[in-house]
């Protein structure tokens, strides 16, 4: 059982391995007592939430798992993962670069060649070409079913809640990714019959948002019930629990192991996170996803002191607004103390997008 906290951990390795994968990351205030303890009270809350989750014994996950998965990218996690390696079973940190140059690709590369061997020694077997392969069909198979789910979120009316998708892309970091499939798929089959009868989950008319940021990991469902409490309809997430995770598929093709693992990190470097600098590719995907959505409005969510994301945000918000999408900035955490403020702030957005 392995477990990671980012979206450049390839979970195709992990299957390569039979092992299962996890996403640790964790979306709720609990623990902080504790956490802060270790980390600055300005420190993010998905990173003091893994924190506390571990220390207060919390996530069952994180103490299961045989090895757990760090990685450089923002300053948050790879300090913060210094301390972190030293509570689990087995821990093992992966380099990443900032920079999407030549050297960059070749750094990803080494990694993922890195991670290979670690899995290895982890589970005492040689990866093969066909391990490897059936590791990546089963990622793609996955990848495709959630983008079947997110295409189906363009129709008006929406056929389903913002919250619900947000939910099932949460899922896809825990269950077992061939039920999860079957199970994503069977959702999608409902909801095309919804459409098809002309149901929807919200009324036609009703505001569409697009959230843009920091992942939403599990059990951060703070922001989805406000903007649909609101009026409003969350219609899709660029985000790691969201498009930008979960996009792209890698190629199968490849007579060997390493084949196999370049075209992966051809793959992964096409994330568009913001630990990467510059980072253009994520406006042109906003800019894509708000125009394939038919969305109304972009909320672009940060976590407070995520430097990465509230830096973007201004840049999100200048390119946006230039063609003509209206953008509600939002820095938050976990806690409850700005539920009302939000509210507020959401409540006269969805107004003014309405009108
Ligand atoms: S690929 S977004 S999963 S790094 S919110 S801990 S960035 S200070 S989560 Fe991420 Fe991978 Fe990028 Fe995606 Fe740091 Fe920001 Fe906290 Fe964050």
């Amino acid at each position: 059982m392995v477990g990671s906290f980012c979206v450049y951990v390839p979970e195709e390795l992990v299957l390569a391995i039979d092992g299962v994968a996890v996403g640790l990351c964790a979306g709720a205030e609990f623990g902080t007592e504790e956490a802060e303890r270790y980390l600055p009270r300005n420190t993010c809350a998905l990173i003091k939430s893994f924190f506390g989750f571990t220390l207060e014994k919390v996530c069952p996950y994180t103490a299961t798992c045989d090895l757990v998965v760090g990685e450089n990218t923002c300053d948050g996690k790879k300090k913060s993962f210094e301390l972190f390696g030293g509570m689990v079973k087995r821990f093992w940190l992966m380099d990443m670069p900032q920079v999407k140059s030549s050297g960059g690709r070749a750094l990803l590369a080494e990694e993922y060649r890195r991670f290979a061997a670690e899995l290895e020694q982890l589970a005492g077997q040689k990866i093969t070409v066909e391990d490897l392969r059936r590791g990546i069909e089963t990622v793609n198979a996955k990848r495709a079913a959630i983008h079947r789910l997110n295409r189906l979120r363009a129709v008006s009316p929406a056929p389903i809640s913002g919250l619900d998708a947000l939910l099932i892309q949460q899922v896809s970091f825990y269950d077992d990714p061939v039920r999860f499939t079957g199970s994503v798929n069977a959702v999608c089959d409902e909801l095309e019959a919804r459409i098809a009868a002309g149901v929807g989950k919200a009324e036609t008319g009703r505001p569409r948002i697009l959230i843009s940021g920091c992942p939403m990991a599990v059990p951060n469902w703070k922001l989805p019930p406000i903007v649909e409490a609101a009026g409003a309809v969350i219609v899709g997430e660029e985000s790691c629990v969201g498009m930008r995770g979960l996009r792209h598929e890698a190629n199968t093709d490849g007579a060997t192991v390493n084949d196999l693992i370049d075209n992966l990190v051809d793959r992964y470097l096409r994330i568009d996170c913001a630990t990467f600098t510059p980072n253009h590719e994520r406006l042109g995907h906003i800019r894509e996803m708000a125009a394939g959505l038919a969305a109304d409005g972009v909320i672009h969510y940060a976590l407070q002191f995520c430097t990465p994301y509230q830096i973007e945000a201004v840049k999100v918000e200048g390119e946006i607004e230039d063609v003509g999408m209206p953008v509600l900035r939002i820095d938050t955490d976990y806690g409850s103390d700005d539920v009302e403020q939000l509210r507020t702030r959401v409540e006269a957005f969805v107004e003014w997008i309405s009108q």
